[in-house]
């Protein structure tokens, strides 16, 4: 550990190379010495780039004017420039657990870590205070009751998300403050498992009444309603999650409350869990004949029954079964989904259903039936999850939201969802970046600015007015007449000039995301923006005789009416809100609650794009460290503080371990006294106007003397007591 220590020291490097000035200053200081020119001169381990963008790890051999000989591991001798190489950790450091801990931080460096780490099922790695998952994609022995309690007693340290949900807990009792678990990656890299982790832990912790299963089967429930196959992972979340798991003073689990965003999906598949989060066998009759009836209902086809592309029901078996599980006559359903009321003067004239405009309607029948229904089983289990015993003190949140999608063919459902990873990638900025450097900058510390990707560009492309995606589609919504066409055109007329948008060829365009250029296609986005349900479909829900479909229409109408809850949102003045709206309004409200807590990030990844176990794609993973900018936190953190207190919180929490008085007892003096009598060398913390400023590792070494002095103390009273009695 000495000679690491020393290495590190010799080589002070703390950033990625740049391949062409290596004497990169900041504030008039470098930053980093030479490195290159040292790597060379040692004749140490490099990385070689090689024209297929892999890189090739070998030795330095020789090195004259401008070529560098280098020695493969594989026995091949390779000559190159020197901005062809990155220097390669010395394999003392191979597979560290915290990326912090390497000396040379490069893109070869971290994939190589990862990677070995791997490849012996070591699937977590610290980036700083982030925790990276690889998905293992196959059982790995990590889990489970032995695991959870090793980390409750913090007998194991290697990285993991258990340490990470115990860390959220402990931080919630110290501190008072909720807590929140952000867990982020692209489409199957592991976050809705990676949540599960996190709540089995939790649940186990403050188990009071045996709620830990009640709280883990609402999952499968809404996996077996909310998740579908996709050509990324067999089985996707279609909706956003957010678990808050509350707990009562004294760390009880008092109960739980489950928010999605956006349901709806296409699969379905029984559970027994239902019994288990105690939804009773009369509600669980309910919730299958609804299913039962969305089923039946994709079973009606239709037939055109003149040349005006009118059409008449075929399918009198699905009609009938369909009519009879909602309570209403096949003749009022069949009404409803060929038929359409038309107000002209004083009379009402029915107008018979194109071919396309009856499949619309049928499947806005059934889509809005299946969502409402997903929200209704979300109430139920979250009725059942909340009648605790024990009294609710705070909460974490753990948040599983749909990743980043990039397809071949993207459409609306892309766009919702990339939009609302801009969000959460601005939050993560936020937190890691932006709040870090201000708070120095305010308290006075020395701070050389670290650079990040910022998305503002892309976020104001969203939601700039009136002149941004959101408000133009909306805008393109309201008109009869618009196209998928129209709309693009419209998008490509006023966002020219944008730096995150490009228009594309007819009917599409594209978005710079912070993960990487998407293309959209435009069809389909009007219809789908535009609330699917028409008046015949809510009367006809009304109108049942069942009361699953009597209770989804009344939410509908009062969803349509109460826009008070939305008001700061200046929606368009339509009687409706589009979906965009609704989605947006939905993601600020998720935003401003996470505003309220301590975030603790995980990031999952891919290892492949084939849902293979072993197999680690370089490529694909170091677009997804970059996309999440995992190397800009090892940086941040590496040459930052990551713990500080106000003087007073300082001085409150380590003035009694003094071991002799001092002059003044003013806040900073005791601060500055603890310091020195625990010997903190002076490049391990910093003095800030306000606050102390304190790297890894330092607090934890405080709070072991603390902890030490005090069991020493309770000693003390025992024998006092023991002497007394
Ligand atoms: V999506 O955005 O909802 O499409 P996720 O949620 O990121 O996606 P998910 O958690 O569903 O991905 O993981 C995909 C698959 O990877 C799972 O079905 C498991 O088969 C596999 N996986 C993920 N994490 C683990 C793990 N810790 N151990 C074992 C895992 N298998
Ligand atoms: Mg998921």
């Amino acid at each position: 550990a000495d000679n690491i220590h020393k290495e590190r020291k010799e080589m002070m490097v703390s950033k990625e190379l740049p391949s062409v000035s290596p004497r990169t200053k900041t504030n008039g200081k470098p930053v980093f010495t030479d490195t290159m020119d040292y790597v060379l001169q040692k004749k140490l381990r490099v990385w070689c780039s090689s024209p297929d963008a892999t890189w090739k790890l070998g030795q330095i051999q020789s090195v004259s004017g401008d070529d560098v000989e280098i020695l493969l591991v594989n026995g091949e001798v390779l000559t190159l420039s020197p901005d062809r190489l990155l220097p390669a950790n010395p394999d003392i450091l191979d597979g560290v657990d915290n990326l912090i801990h390497l000396s040379y931080l490069n893109e070869p460096s971290v994939l190589y870590d990862l990677q070995s780490r791997y490849s012996r099922d070591l699937i977590y790695t610290k980036a700083g205070p982030v925790l990276v998952a690889v998905n293992p994609l196959k059982e790995v022995a990590l889990y489970g009751k032995d695991f959870i309690s090793q980390y409750r007693k913090k007998l194991n340290d290697d990285p993991h998300v258990y340490a990470i949900a115990d860390l959220a807990f402990n931080e919630m009792r110290r501190d008072g403050v909720n807590q929140s678990i952000i867990i982020s990656g692209e489409s199957g890299a592991g976050k809705t498992e990676t949540a599960k982790i996190a709540m089995q832990y939790l649940a186990t912790l403050g188990d009071a009444r045996g709620m830990e299963s009640e709280v883990l089967q609402s999952n499968a429930i809404l996996e077996a309603l909310g998740n579908a196959k996709t050509s990324r992972n067999d089985n996707s979340s279609r909706f956003g999650k957010l678990t808050e798991i509350h707990f009562s003073e004294t760390g009880k689990l008092s109960g739980a409350k489950i928010q999605t965003f956006e349901g709806g999906s296409k699969s379905n598949r029984g559970e027994d869990a239902l019994d288990i989060i105690q939804i009773s066998k009369e509600d669980q009759m309910k919730l299958f004949s609804m299913l039962a009836a969305v089923l039946w209902l994709g079973n009606i086809s239709f037939s055109v029954i003149d040349n005006e592309n009118h059409v008449e029901i075929v399918s009198n078996e699905g009609l009938a079964t369909a009519a009879k599980l909602l309570g209403c006559s096949a003749p009022q359903l069949m009404n409803a989904l060929t038929t359409r009321k038309i107000q002209a003067g004083k009379d009402n004239i029915i107008q018979k259903l194109t071919l396309t405009q009856a499949i619309d309607a049928r499947d806005a029948l059934a889509k809005s039936i299946y969502a409402h229904l997903f929200d209704w089983v979300v109430e139920q289990i979250n009725h059942s999850l909340g009648t605790g015993r024990e009294h609710t003190w705070r909460s974490i949140s753990i948040l599983d939201i749909y990743g980043f999608e990039s397809f071949i063919k993207n459409g609306f459902e892309q766009f919702c969802i990339n939009y609302a990873n801009e969000r959460l990638q601005q939050h993560f900025n936020r937190h890691l970046f932006k709040l870090e450097q201000e708070e120095y900058l305010e308290d006075g510390i020395d701070w050389a600015n670290v650079e990040f990707v910022d998305n503002a560009d892309c976020l104001t492309l969203f939601e700039k007015k009136p002149l941004g995606l959101l408000s133009l589609l909306d805008e393109e919504s309201t008109f009869p007449k618009a196209t998928d066409f129209s709309f693009a055109n419209k998008l490509k007329q006023h966002l020219r000039g944008n730096s995150a948008f490009r228009g594309e060829q007819e009917g599409a365009f594209k978005i710079c995301h912070y993960a990487g250029e998407v293309t959209y296609d435009t069809t389909g986005f009007l219809e789908k923006n535009r609330d699917p349900l028409n008046s015949e479909l809510i009367q006809l829900l009304s109108s049942c005789k069942s009361e699953l479909p009597k209770y989804f229409a009344s939410v509908m109408v009062a969803d349509s009416q109460n826009k008070s809850t939305l008001s700061w949102h200046s929606a368009f003045d339509s009687q409706k809100q589009s979906v965009v709206t609704k989605f947006k309004a939905q993601l600020f409200k998720l935003m401003q609650q996470l505003e309220n807590t301590t975030p603790h990030f995980i990031r999952c990844i891919q290892p492949n794009s084939k849902q293979r176990p072993m197999l680690f794609e370089h490529d694909l993973v170091s677009h997804q460290l970059k996309c999440c900018g995992v190397l800009e936190v090892v940086r941040i953190s590496r040459a930052g503080y990551p713990t500080r207190m106000t003087h007073q919180q300082f001085a409150e929490r380590y003035g009694c371990l003094l071991l002799r008085s001092i002059a003044s007892q003013d806040p900073l003096s005791i601060s500055v006294a603890v310091l020195q009598q625990f010997n903190i060398p002076p490049e391990m913390y910093q003095v800030g106007y306000t606050k102390l400023f304190l790297r890894t590792g330092q607090v934890a070494a405080l709070e072991n003397a603390k902890n030490r002095m005090l069991h020493g103390a309770l000693r003390i009273q025992k024998n006092f007591r023991g002497l007394c009695t």
